[in-house]
């Protein structure tokens, strides 16, 4: 077998062997991605911070199904509770999300400090939740609300403005033209999905007359796609299947930039970044790389461990963890999508807004720390926390505000000016061994993180 091949094979087996019942492995962080279309990132790089939003018919059994709590995260639950598609189906019958109100998810995530918002609009159950004339598996024709939240939320973005975006999986564990990967006792098991023999062709005919009508009815910013991990196999009477290649995600990638040049599109159309540059930007999911990526990137991660909602999950990171890991992200140059589930009657969990609350709140005093600034200029992690930086200003979160009230700035630049950003209270700044020294008053203005701003002449060099 061909080193190549070999290769795709382990890559294959190491998806299949690692996650049969769960999501696949942490994703490969992706090689540096090029802007490769003429629209500026410019307003996303500025924004930093977004709301993911994790909504469909799985929130209806939100991790239960027959009485047991279904292992993983609630949006895999057809797989990972083995649910045959007529059966899930029928949930759609069941979706009837009478408090859903657009404007309030907006406002949340307004007040979150958050300046964009990604829905999924199709995850992997392959249930539409926006009106398209591909299936009648949506929201619109299939369900007892026969009303298009994609296109409320689209409307209430604009009247608030906040950046509309979509989420689009290209995995489909509903349509014919993808098929189970294996079986347990009878009980299907569809991930990875494999092509039907012949389902590639028409498969990427319904995804593209899909994607034209997001584009053409809902405008998104941004397209983000997700887990095109549908594998090749050989059928018994030895047919070879190719899985999703590297020609099927340009088809897409050409067929929406012909569209819109303008929406950006992350590095997802390629499940595991094996072909290079297919991406505006990196996509590392619950983790966020140390020292950030070359090159645009975005961290997405849960408040809890699930995407979609989960009644039994009630692990959720604190306001504190959350504010320092939005702090990590933009000090790596990256923006942080938090994501979160809302219930099947369309209500944000209180865990949930409560936090953002608190992100927003802390945004509000420290934001400009944030919004629009560039990654750190030190190679290495600061004792005290993070940095961030615009032309002639260095921003300093302090989360280990020091004991003995001197921040040592590893730089050889003299500070022309220091103050608190919280109060503007001005801070004296000397020379010392290992940099700039600026002296601190005993308390910190805020114990989650303070921003401590320092003007400097020309750019930075660090020690
Ligand atoms: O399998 C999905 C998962 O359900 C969720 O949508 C995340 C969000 O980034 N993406 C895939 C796992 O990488």
């Amino acid at each position: 077998m061909k080193i190549k091949s070999a290769l795709k094979m382990l890559v294959i087996t190491g998806i299949i062997s690692g996650c049969l019942c769960g999501r696949p492995p942490q994703r490969a962080v992706a090689a540096p991605v090029g802007k490769t279309h003429t629209a500026d990132m410019g307003w996303w790089k500025k924004d930093r911070f977004g709301m993911f939003i994790h909504w469909g018919l799985y929130a209806v059994p939100a991790g239960v199904w027959h009485g047991k709590h279904a292992p993983e995260s609630g949006e895999w639950i057809m797989n990972n509770a083995h649910i045959p598609r007529k059966q899930y189906a029928q949930l759609a019958k069941r979706f009837d999300p009478t408090e859903f109100d657009a404007a309030r998810w907006v406002q949340i995530a307004k007040a979150a400090g958050m300046k964009y918002i990604v829905i999924t609009t199709m995850h992997h159950d392959g249930f539409c939740m926006f009106k398209t004339n591909a299936t009648h598996y949506n929201v619109v024709d299939d369900t007892p609300w026969h009303k298009d939240p994609v296109a409320a939320l689209d409307k209430a973005c604009q009247q608030q403005g906040i950046k509309f975006c979509t989420y689009y999986s290209v995995e489909n564990w509903h349509s014919k033209y993808q098929l189970p990967h294996s079986w347990n006792h009878g009980h299907p098991i569809y991930f990875p999905t494999r092509f039907a023999v012949g389902g590639a062709k028409p498969y990427l005919k319904y995804m593209t007359r899909q994607l034209g009508e997001l584009i053409r009815q809902y405008h998104p910013a941004l397209m983000w796609f997700d887990n095109s991990v549908i594998t090749p196999w050989t059928t018994p009477s030895g047919q070879h299947v190719a899985g999703w290649t590297e020609t099927d995600a340009r088809t897409i990638w050409d067929y929406v930039r012909k569209i819109d040049p303008t929406v950006i599109i992350n590095n997802r159309l390629d499940a595991w970044s094996k072909f290079k540059g297919l991406g505006d930007y990196s996509t590392p999911e619950e983790k966020i790389p140390p020292r950030g990526l070359p090159g645009p990137w975005e961290t997405c991660m849960t408040i809890n461990n699930t995407w979609g909602y989960v009644s039994w999950d009630h692990d959720w990171k604190s306001s504190t963890m959350l504010i320092h890991h939005l702090i990590h992200c933009a000090s790596g140059g990256g923006n942080f999508l938090l994501n979160v589930g809302p219930t099947a009657k369309g209500v944000i969990p209180k865990p949930e807004v409560d936090r953002l609350l608190a992100m927003g709140k802390w945004l509000q005093i420290n934001g400009e720390a944030i919004y629009g600034s560039h990654r750190t200029p030190f190679a290495k992690a600061l004792t005290f926390g993070y940095a961030t930086q615009k032309p002639g200003k260095l921003f300093l979160e302090v989360t280990k505000w020091p004991k003995n009230r001197t921040l040592v700035v590893p730089m050889r630049n003299v500070i022309t000016k220091a103050y608190l950003l919280a109060d503007h209270l001005k801070l004296q700044t000397a020379t010392g061994l290992g940099g700039q020294l600026v002296y601190l008053p005993a308390a910190a203005p805020d114990p989650v993180a303070s921003v401590v701003v320092v003007d400097i002449a020309g750019k930075v060099k660090p020690y």
